[in-house]
């Protein structure tokens, strides 16, 4: 018989998403005709735009050519979808060779966990992006459950809680290997100022800490004073890499395609540097992600496709804006910044479950469960703004009959 992963044992629950469809299809097995809206995980549902889905329909075609067929590519992507990445999403501020092209942020998170191994110790925000915990749970990192604190001995939680604004105490901040960071947050949506990660980043760098700074959702920012990369903080060099996505901004939720920067001055402790591992890592468990995909982000970093993705950012953030608006005149409080995808929305006195279930019998609706994020995420659930506009506009209005 083969001995179970000790470390998968450990996992207190299903992964957060397959477990709110569970209970979702609960619900339609037991009233089939229930027309069930999701605003539960962030899933894109705008189609792709032209300019985009011309790029990729001529990748896929040309393959069927001699001329313009091609194999397996770098493993860390195309030099020229990784030049324009640099050019117009970094400002040069990265340079092309320290951007790896991948199949996603998600799966950039489990290959970074694979690369720092099970000997770190790390601290999350409280709440999180669920892979963050459950991928290092699974690598080795924990350490065992201890009952008395309610935690992992190796994991540092940092509260964001409306108390602090949605960003931690750095102060009173116990020292971690590894700081995961993500801003716009998931599931808050609240966006770190140039001065709190000024502050993060001198903590990093204090405590010779990495920062696994998390940019999925950066397109969402409209404020200009926001930063939209950790590499805009002087400094940062030393102290972080940066993973981000297309998913969401241009709806490449299952087209996939992703990336991770990692700066040549990023090194361990005996000063090797930390891009050499990430490239070595990539080449020996990722093959590339797929050439048609690459070339048709080359189509989103030109002009007209960039204009695209400012039209479909623009799309669901005004989604967004009608979700918070009904929750306003229902009277439910709730925190959206106006630059990101999510509405971090108030039950207080009930559990996040319980105000799932709640929702999902009476009136349909499926949020995600505040507590799926972690203890902080408790009395609160998370309201995406990905959805068909008149299913939005649907939801609000069965919310409106049954919150009020
Ligand atoms: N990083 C953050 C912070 C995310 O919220 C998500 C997706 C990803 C990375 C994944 O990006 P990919 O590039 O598509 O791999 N979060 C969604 C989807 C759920 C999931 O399990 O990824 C959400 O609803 O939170």
């Amino acid at each position: 018989m083969v001995l179970r992963n000790k470390n998968i044992a450990k996992l207190q629950a299903g992964y957060l998403f397959p477990e709110i469809n569970r209970r979702k299809n609960k619900l339609l097995e037991e009233n089939p005709d229930a027309k069930i809206i999701s605003l539960g995980i962030g899933n894109t549902t705008k189609p792709l735009t032209p300019y985009i889905t011309k790029a990729l329909k001529e990748a896929a075609e040309s393959l069927g050519t001699a001329e313009g067929y091609s194999g397996y590519g770098d493993e860390q992507g195309m030099t020229a979808l990784r030049e324009k990445i640099a050019e117009q999403l970094y400002k040069g501020l990265v340079d092309a060779n320290e951007v790896f092209v991948s199949d996603g942020g998600k799966c950039d998170c489990g290959r970074l966990q694979l690369m720092f191994g099970s000997k770190v110790t790390i601290a999350v925000q409280d709440p999180a992006y669920p892979v963050y915990v459950d991928g290092s749970v699974i690598i080795g990192v924990t350490g065992d459950y201890n009952e008395s604190i309610k935690r992992f001995d190796n994991i540092v939680y940092m509260k964001c809680t409306a108390e602090n604004n949605f960003f931690p105490d750095i102060k009173s901040l116990e020292r971690t290997d590894l700081i995961y960071f993500c801003s716009p947050n998931n599931p808050t949506g609240v966006v770190a100022t140039r001065d709190q990660l000024k502050e993060l980043v001198d903590f990093a760098k204090a405590n010779k800490s990495i920062i696994i700074f998390d940019a999925a959702y950066s397109e969402f920012i409209s404020d200009p004073n926001l930063p939209r990369s950790i590499f805009e903080i002087e400094g940062v060099r030393e102290v972080a890499l940066e993973v981000s996505s297309f998913s969401k901004s241009i709806g490449f939720t299952g087209v996939r395609l992703g990336w991770t920067v990692v700066p040549k001055e990023l090194r361990f402790d005996n000063g090797e540097q930390v891009i050499n591992d990430w490239n070595r890592i990539t080449c020996t468990v990722f093959n590339g992600a797929s050439n048609i995909v690459q070339k048709g982000c080359l189509a989103v970093l030109d002009k007209e496709g960039l204009k695209e993705m400012q039209e479909t950012v623009d799309f669901y953030m005004e989604n967004a804006r009608l979700i918070k608006k009904g929750l306003d005149e229902m009277g439910v409080k709730s925190y959206w910044t106006g630059n990101s995808p999510y509405i971090w929305a108030y039950f207080p006195g009930e559990k996040s479950w319980d105000v799932f279930s709640r929702l999902l019998n009476e009136a349909h609706v499926v949020v995600t469960p505040g507590s799926g994020f972690g203890s902080a995420g408790e009395e609160y659930v998370r309201f995406s703004a990905f959805g068909h506009r008149n299913l939005i506009i649907e939801a609000v209005e069965r919310l409106k009959e049954k919150l009020k």
